[in-house]
């Protein structure tokens, strides 16, 4: 007899408004795709659902008739737990009988909560590749597995922690061939080229900003060798014709060394491609600016956060105002864009910092501003910190506001209106951003979301028609 057939599930989240959903970009769920490209390896027959991009159209019943799969598995942000409540009830009702895996970053925050509320029989703590294998291959006898959590007699049982000590390089590409390719699109003014896609360089982040969810890679950094990239990046390239790339590491430039060498093999091999990253704004370095610029690189993505210093001390970002005004102008010497993220809403912040930290972002000048609300992950450092609650039924989770806030909904959501609009409505960065429209469908996006701005929705999402169903 051959493996049974194995079904995972990207749930996706509840968009707070048509302008979100048409501005939000879109990318191939890499967390499922590397678990499925794992089984896939193991001789399983694999299939994949992203309802980030598939609408909730009974699809998920029509798999499950067509494949009968023995496993089910979902990849668990907090956003998404409604989500996977109403697939998991779903299933079940169909009398599905499947083993349910949960994944992912909240499923490994508070494992409990996916097991005690039948949404799991077995959650994967942090890093997924092993773990969902070994579970699988060894059902039901799992207590030698490391790196899950399941009941027994009630009672929430943990195995020991799974060291990282995978090659990076060993692994197999993400499956992504179990998802639609087309279906992924880069927000309109957002891309240079419409055909893109996602990658990993690394694993880790050294730092520790207490509002950052580090609960799946942690501290500790891992690496796929350049060699491995430019084959991927070719790969991708002749497989699916994408010539744009979203590198997803938290930090592109963490070890130099290595990024100057994929560098190097990028400006050598010139394939023609662009591509964008994220860095931390106080390790932007000219030199390597310059030879980012010179291999594609047309933008980088970099949270500042706030525009005070106690605020920035509290959550432990780890910079001055000053580094970042530094590295905001080495970017721009180096003719490579910015897109930074601004929280507003910390615990303890006042209106007067919040103001401070929209002064600053203009000051600033990145080429695009997102500010959202601070919202506590479960599991962050200042989650606990504060002793704060995370609403479980967060559906509109960017955008609202959360108790701990010091202003009361209505001012929150003022003062994410003020910023957008100090922001974006001034001359030289409407300008910017419409030289960036070159699609149709972008002109109606950004024409929806100037509207949005001036009636005052872009924080409460009433400025666009509200979404009723996931997507
Ligand atoms: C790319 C990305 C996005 C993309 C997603 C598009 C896409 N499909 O790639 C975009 C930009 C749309 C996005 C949006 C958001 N994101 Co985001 N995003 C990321 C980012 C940078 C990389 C995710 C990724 O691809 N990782 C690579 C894969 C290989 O890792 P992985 O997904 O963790 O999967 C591994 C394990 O988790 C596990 N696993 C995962 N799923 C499953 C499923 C099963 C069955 C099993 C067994 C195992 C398993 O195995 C995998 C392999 O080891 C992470 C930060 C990070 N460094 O991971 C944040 C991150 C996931 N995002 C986060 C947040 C908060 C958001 C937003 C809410 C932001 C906002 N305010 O708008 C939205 C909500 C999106 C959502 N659906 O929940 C948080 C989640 C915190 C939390 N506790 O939920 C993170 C962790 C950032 C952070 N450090 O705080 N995001
Ligand atoms: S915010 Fe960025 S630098 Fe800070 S811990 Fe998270 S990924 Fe690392």
């Amino acid at each position: 007899m051959g493996k049974p057939d194995i079904l995972l599930i990207e749930p996706g989240y509840i968009p707070d408004s048509l302008i979100e959903r048409l501005a939000t970009s879109t990318m191939p769920p890499l967390g499922i795709l590397q678990v499925a490209a794992m089984f896939e390896q193991k001789g399983y027959p694999v299939h994949a659902i992203d309802f980030s991009v598939e609408p909730m159209d009974g699809r998920l019943q029509r798999a499950i008739q067509k494949y009968d799969p023995a496993v089910i598995g979902f990849s668990c942000t907090a956003p998404c737990l409604p989500n996977v409540q109403q697939m998991v009830r779903e299933i079940r009702d169909m009398g599905c009988d499947a083993l349910i895996l949960c994944g992912g970053y909240d499923a490994t925050s508070r494992p409990e909560v996916y097991l005690e509320r039948g949404l799991a029989d077995v959650v994967v703590v942090g890093e997924g590749e092993f773990s969902a294998t070994e579970v699988v291959e060894n059902w039901p006898h799992i207590d030698d597995v490391a790196g899950i959590a399941f009941l027994r007699n009630g009672e929430l049982v943990r195995t020991c922690h799974r060291e990282r000590d995978l090659d990076l390089d060993s692994l197999p590409y993400p499956a992504r061939h179990l998802v639609r390719m087309d279906a992924y699109k880069l927000a309109p003014g957002y891309r240079q080229n419409p055909r893109a896609t996602s990658l990993f360089f690394n694993r880790g982040c050294p730092h520790r900003c207490t509002f950052c969810d580090r609960t799946i890679f942690g501290q500790k950094m891992s690496f796929r060798s350049a060699e491995s990239i430019m084959t991927e990046i070719r790969y991708l390239m002749d497989t699916y014709g994408v010539n744009e790339f979203r590198f997803h590491d938290d930090r592109f430039l963490v070890h130099p060394r290595r990024s100057e060498r994929l560098l190097d093999m990028m400006i050598e091999e010139d394939l023609g491609i662009t591509w964008f990253c994220a860095e931390r704004v106080d390790r932007l370095d000219a030199r390597l600016l310059a030879k980012m610029k010179q291999a594609g690189c047309f933008r980088i993505e970099s949270g500042v956060e706030a525009g005070s210093q106690r605020i920035l001390d509290l959550i432990k970002k780890g910079i001055s105002k000053q580094s970042a005004v530094e590295g905001f102008r080495k970017a721009k010497d180096a003719g490579i864009g910015v897109l930074s993220n601004f929280i507003l809403g910390f615990p303890t912040e006042t209106r007067d910092e919040m103001l401070e930290t929209i002064d600053f972002a203009v000051e600033l000048d990145p080429e695009y501003a997102a500010f959202f609300m601070f919202q506590p992950y479960p599991g962050t450092d200042i989650a606990n910190q504060f002793g704060l609650p995370w609403d479980d039924d967060h559906r509109r989770f960017s955008r609202i506001p959360h108790p701990s806030y010091t202003l009361t909904n209505p001012e929150m959501e003022e003062v994410v209106d003020l910023a957008y609009k100090k922001f974006y409505l001034h001359p030289t960065r409407c300008l910017r951003l419409l030289k960036q429209v070159d699609h149709p469908e972008d002109i109606l996006t950004m024409g929806m979301a100037a509207v949005s701005m001036l009636r005052g929705g872009f924080a409460g999402g009433t400025g666009a028609p509200p979404s009723e169903t996931a997507l």
